[in-house]
């Protein structure tokens, strides 16, 4: 399969944003690595969408609304839900894009988790795996056929965009050099092992264009 981009492949960037880079309230190691590698794929693409991760104060994914530890796993009326420090709380400055990611060429921005009684790590549905975005109707209408998929954190909201996109019927593509992973003990090389169950392209950055 050629990994050059056409007029029916569209890079999805996911959730490049202070709280998931070094510093930030859900630091992801390395995380701001990813940006040089999303701004240059983001030239090759003539359809590109940014996500960000946009929660209401007191989400329910946050540990602190429910007393608990962050990165302990409760169940919601959904299924299990992960824990989660507080973070990319609505128009706070850690929800915010890092500073050096270009968005001039995305078309399209899709805020997700605002629902503030179910998560939602993926761009296409809501962790209630039912709930939908938008962004597959979107998608559908502009012809694409194909989605790369860019950004943080590998293993829960690119992951589960990807495995979303396979559900979909579009070929996906992981840019596994332009991620970073949250990694808890197994959770990138679950991973990554459903990906690849699910049909996910692995590549990399000098793969594509
Ligand atoms: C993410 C955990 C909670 C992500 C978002 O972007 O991967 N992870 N919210
Ligand atoms: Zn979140």
């Amino acid at each position: 399969m050629s990994l050059v981009p056409t007029a029916t492949d569209a890079l999805l960037v996911i959730d490049v944003q202070n709280d998931f880079c070094p510093g930030g309230a859900l630091a992801v190691a390395e995380g701001d690595r990813v940006v040089p590698l999303c701004n240059a794929l983001m030239e090759r693409f003539a359809t590109v969408v940014l996500t960000q991760d946009w929660h209401p104060a007191g989400h329910a994914s946050f540990a602190s609304t429910h007393g608990g530890e962050p990165f302990g796993v409760i169940e919601l009326p959904y299924g299990p839900q992960v824990l989660w420090p507080d973070h990319c709380v609505q128009d706070t400055p850690g929800a915010a894009f890092h500073r050096d990611l270009v968005t001039r060429p995305a078309q399209m921005i899709v805020r997700k988790g605002m629902n503030p009684a179910v998560d939602s790590y993926s761009a296409f549905f809501e962790n209630d795996r039912r709930t939908p975005t938008g962004l597959g109707g979107w998608l559908r209408d502009k012809g694409i056929r194909r989605v790369f998929l860019c950004g943080l954190a590998t293993d829960f909201c690119v992951n589960y965009s990807a495995q979303d996109a396979r559900a979909l019927g579009l070929d996906a593509v992981l840019i596994e050099d332009a991620c970073r992973a949250v990694d808890m003990p197994g959770t990138l090389a679950d991973a990554l092992a459903t990906m690849q169950a699910a049909g996910v392209t692995l590549a990399a950055t000098g793969d594509v264009g």
